[in-house]
């Protein structure tokens, strides 16, 4: 594909090693505050950083709702710990997307992240909709997967703000594998997806090869980066947390579903793609030009069904 001059979005995916129970907030922030800054200084505009990235991925751990607010969630963002990072950014010119267990003043718990512009201003949040697990105690399992324990259904849709010159859709983990978090964002213009992930290299729910969760993981975004004309930045929580392996892998995928930039390692690692996003513009006049080739009264199904049913009566046979 031919390459324009004419927009382009310093992204920079900012991959986390582990985070063991025993790190502080302190200690994690510091190494944030790090990879913002060596983002910064290889042209990054936008850094993303993974899925519940202040703390270990704690929905493993059995525990009350109560313990795990007082140890793992964030009760007012930005707070003393993050203040740092937003204060960088700010002096730094550079915005990020930052994810964290959020207890609201309500006493609501979410898995959020937010979107902050280069101004140091918070300029989105979203709320994890796809949560992924359980919420009763599995005895037998090697480890837990609590999410549907720990958090709501999210409450903020799959917000697109304007940011950054562009348009920015933003995501958590679990979300990658549905084909509908992409296409929400495409129909509002998205050009750059955003998302964090904690993906553990086994699965407790069914005995899945270990060697697929890498493909599956890459299978969707390079997948979606293409069906959606959109560039996608994706950040790992990676290596073994005290014992529990996530995967890597973090990529940042062109909307060609190329994979533009990708980490060799399963520590903090920093990753830069100066992204165009004329090839976006591209696609959507073309092949994805969805106004012209979308076909929605032939997908009612998609929003009028949740689980697999019967095939619908064949029609003008
Ligand atoms: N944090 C996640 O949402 N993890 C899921 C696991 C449980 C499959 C994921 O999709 O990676």
């Amino acid at each position: 594909m031919t390459m324009s001059d004419n927009r382009k979005l310093g992204i920079a995916v900012a991959q986390m090693g582990p985070v063991h129970l025993a790190d502080d907030r302190k200690a994690v922030v510091a190494r944030l505050v790090e990879m913002l800054k060596e983002a910064a200084a290889r042209g990054a505009r936008l850094v993303v950083f993974p899925e519940l990235a202040l703390t270990t991925f704690f929905p493993r751990y059995w525990m009350s709702e109560e313990e795990a607010e007082e140890r793992f969630f964030e009760h007012a963002m930005p707070n003393a710990h993050v203040q740092p990072l937003f204060d960088l950014a700010k002096s730094l010119g550079v915005g990020f997307y930052l994810g964290y267990a959020e207890r609201t003043a309500g006493g609501e718990r979410f898995n959020t992240s937010i979107l902050v512009d280069a101004s140091g201003n918070i300029v989105s949040k979203y709320r994890k909709i796809h949560l992924p697990g359980h919420s009763d105690h599995k005895v037998d399992a090697p480890f837990q997967h609590l999410e549907k324990k720990f958090f709501q259904v999210g409450d903020a849709g799959l917000p697109v703000v304007e940011a950054f010159d562009t348009r920015v859709g933003m995501c958590l983990c679990n979300d990658r594998r549905w084909p509908e978090t992409w296409r929400m964002m495409s129909l509002q213009s998205a050009e750059v997806g955003v998302l964090g992930y904690n993906t553990p290299s086994l699965n407790i729910h069914w005995n899945e090869p270990v060697h697929l969760r890498m493909s599956t993981h890459l299978i969707s975004l390079q997948a979606s980066a293409y069906q959606n004309a959109m560039w996608i930045a994706a950040a790992a929580k990676c290596g073994s947390e005290d014992g529990h392996h996530m995967i890597g892998g973090s990529v940042i995928v062109a909307p060609t579903g190329e994979i533009a930039a990708r980490t060799v390692t399963e520590e903090d690692e920093v990753i830069v793609a100066n992204a165009d996003l004329s090839l976006v513009e591209g696609f959507r006049e073309h092949v994805f030009n969805f106004a012209k080739h979308r076909r929605p009264e032939h997908y009612h199904l998609i929003v009028e069904r949740v689980g697999a049913g019967e095939p619908l009566p064949l029609k003008n046979i």
